[in-house]
């Protein structure tokens, strides 16, 4: 295995129905990325791959925040984005490293209209599946709850919760026969199901706690349906999360012919997720499959270059074998110094050594963590 590719490029998957704020979340994660104070303060630049992509983000952005236009409803365009995070030019590098210094962030965006109708004939139906399959490699998936539909529902939001998790379970099971192969469930497959409170500017009093709170005060039943779902794609079911990790996000302030693209919730939050909550929670999963097997190999794969990474300047005792049981001790060694004081060590002594990975990736711990205590992010108790 590749572990230097494996370590560095992270997926995410964001579901969410016609109009939640999907194409302007993307937007608004890359054009304030190309803002100068952001490539100014941050160790990394970020680069979308793909130029024409990389133009289209960026005039989304600039068309909003000079224009206040917005971007157009996205119809049939099912290509996943890839971003590239990259050393600044300016930014600490161990001298030693010949390595690429870069982490790729790889977005799939599942259209929203596929939520909400019937499959329009067989080539649809394909494209469906072709587009689910791709993003199966995702660790994190961002399911959204749009803060416009809980306003519009406001003292009746279970309305619009219930059928949310509804509809979503019901296109799932739909795809579920063509998914699997032969009924064999899934070892790979996205395992964080995340609940996103998009255009969380709308509602200024929810902090992520009431995010929860309302979610599944309102429309647990359903979500546990949901849960039941995915737990049958997949293989070991146990090592699943699902709405258990909330986030608030916000991809802008609108207002009547303006729109505020500095006053941002939680976008810089999404690289931190998609890089490291699948860590400690991946290690944790794989300790309880005492007897290995490959799901926990398939954990560990996604775990074991990060904490190389990291945990190559801890320094091991003992050589990096293949083997889960082995690995495990260790790892989670690593897992437990990315908390708290060792954390802020970690972070200090990887930028005085110039380390620019395990700076950023450090940095992304750290900023979760605030997060957390800002009430932005909740991540599962479990
Ligand atoms: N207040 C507020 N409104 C938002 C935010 N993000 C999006 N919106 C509004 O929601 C509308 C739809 O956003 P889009 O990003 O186009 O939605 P989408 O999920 O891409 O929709 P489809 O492409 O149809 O799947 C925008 O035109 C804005 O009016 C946000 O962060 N805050
Ligand atoms: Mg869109």
């Amino acid at each position: 295995m590749d572990k230097g590719k494996a370590a560095r490029e992270q997926q995410i998957a964001v579901f969410g129905e016609s109009g939640s704020g999907k194409t302007v979340l993307i937007s608004s994660f890359y054009g304030s990325a190309l803002e100068p104070h952001f490539m100014k303060d941050s160790l990394f630049n970020v680069v979308a791959d793909d130029a024409a992509q990389s133009v289209q983000l960026h005039q989304n952005y600039l068309g909003m925040r000079d224009s206040a236009n917005l971007p157009m409803g996205t119809r049939f365009s099912t290509t996943p984005y890839a971003f590239s995070v990259k050393r600044k030019e300016s930014a600490p590098h161990a001298k030693q490293s010949r390595s690429p210094e870069t982490l790729r962030l790889i977005w799939h965006d599942y259209p929203g209209e596929w939520f909400s109708r019937e499959p329009d004939g067989a080539d649809e139906t394909q494209r469906r599946l072709d587009t689910f399959r791709s993003l199966l490699g995702s660790d994190v998936a961002l399911l959204l709850v749009d803060a416009q539909k809980l306003l519009d529902n406001a003292g009746d939001e279970e309305r619009y919760l219930k059928s949310l998790f509804t509809n979503f379970r019901i296109r799932l099971q739909n795809l579920k026969e063509d998914l699997l192969v032969e009924g064999k469930p899934l070892v790979r497959f996205p395992r964080i199901w995340m609940m996103a409170l998009s255009k969380s500017d709308l509602l200024p009093d929810l902090d992520v706690i009431g995010f929860r709170d309302l979610v599944i005060g309102k429309a647990g039943g359903e979500l546990v349906e949901l849960r039941n779902a995915l737990a049958s794609l997949v293989e070991s079911n146990d090592a699943l999360s699902v709405g258990e990790d909330f986030v608030l996000l916000s991809s802008a302030k609108f207002e009547p012919g303006k729109i505020e693209v500095a006053e941002r919730i939680g976008l810089d939050l999404l690289l931190p997720i998609a890089a490291m909550l699948p860590f400690s929670r991946h290690v944790k999963w794989a300790k309880a499959m005492h007897k290995g097997g490959e799901v926990a190999e398939e954990l560990m794969n996604k775990v074991r270059p990060l904490a190389t990474l990291i945990g190559g300047r801890i320094k091991f005792s003992g050589p990096l074998g293949a083997a889960v049981a082995f690995l495990g001790p260790h790892i989670a060694d690593i897992a437990s110094k990315m908390v708290g004081d060792k954390l802020v060590d970690l972070n200090r002594t990887a930028t005085i050594k110039r380390d620019f990975l395990t700076a950023t990736l450090t940095g992304f711990q750290l900023k979760l963590d605030r997060a957390v205590d800002e009430l932005v992010l909740l991540r599962s108790l479990k």
